[in-house]
């Protein structure tokens, strides 16, 4: 059985980060290995007053432990991280985990609607900029490509702007950089890929919702990681991960309570495995 390790946080309420990428990996049939990096009451975007209990000190420690029984893994997926601390060993688990063999993928999840999220600075940014450099794939949305690449955020753009991110966002050392929330110019959305080895650009987009949720770029990351380890090719990965995104959007809007509570994932898995088939 095809194992990833993910490594990122435990947010108890409001899905997002391990809450999203445990059932939905394991749904597709891929071993879940997880290291939480800390565990919070709920995430941090909406909510005031959380808990956050720090686990910074146990991730070499487990990494260790998993070395010592000999774990290897199809792919290894990062998220949410708390600190440049939790950057620096999870660059470390990469030197330790990686091979030629596994996918690295790097959600560097920080920022959304042009503001970093609670907590981070330039700093923290500078560290998952040189995280990103490490990866097979990388998967920012326009706020965080713009952070990685020290531009301007710009609200609005056309598929020239995005493929002229993705040039530069390959430039900064990962495989292949995947944009979301990429504009279609015609009233669709979506994601955009570059591989720079081919110079190709792959796009899948869906209708556009108006309606946005917390933690799809989590639904994201986690669909397409797995779909990466299960062996589908660059463009089959993207069409999964942006049409059971799009999917959850849409179910999450008819009931959704607060938007910060996350997207009804749960009630598309059947199409997941439509898609995996
Ligand atoms: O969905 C990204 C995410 C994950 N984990 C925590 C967060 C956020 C975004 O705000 O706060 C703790």
């Amino acid at each position: 059985m095809k194992k990833i390790a993910t490594i990122q946080d435990i947010s108890c309420f409001g899905k997002c980060s391990l809450t999203v990428a445990l059932p939905i990996i394991s749904a597709m049939g891929v071993e879940t290995a997880v290291i939480p990096t800390a565990v919070l009451s709920t995430h941090t975007g909406g909510f005031t007053g959380y808990t956050f209990r720090d686990l910074t000190e146990d991730i070499p420690k487990i990494a260790e432990h998993w070395k010592k029984i000999g774990l290897e893994f199809s792919g290894i997926y990062t998220g949410y991280l708390g600190s440049k601390e939790q950057i620096s060993m999870v660059s470390d688990f990469f030197d330790s985990f990686g091979t030629e063999d596994n996918f690295i993928v790097v959600d560097p999840a920080m920022a959304d609607h042009g503001k970093l999220y609670a907590g981070f600075d330039e700093e923290f940014v500078s560290a998952m900029t040189g995280l990103c450099a490490k990866a097979d794939y990388i998967i920012p949305n326009m706020t965080e490509a713009s952070l990685l690449l020290g531009i301007p955020y710009i609200e609005r753009h056309d598929r020239e702007y995005a493929e002229d991110i993705l040039v530069r966002l390959a430039g900064l050392g990962c495989r292949v950089p995947i944009l979301t929330g990429v504009d279609s110019g015609d009233g669709r959305e979506g994601a955009a890929a570059y591989d720079p080895e081919s110079g190709k650009f792959y796009y899948s987009f869906r209708d556009h919702i108006d309606c946005c949720c917390h933690g799809t770029g989590d639904i994201f990351a986690s669909v397409f990681t797995g779909a990466v380890v299960l062996g589908k090719s660059l463009q089959h990965a993207l069409d999964i991960s942006v049409n059971y995104t799009a999917d959850c959007i849409e179910k999450t809007f008819p009931e959704r309570e607060e938007m910060w509570y996350g997207s009804a994932f749960e009630l598309c898995i059947d199409k997941l495995l439509e898609y995996i088939k």
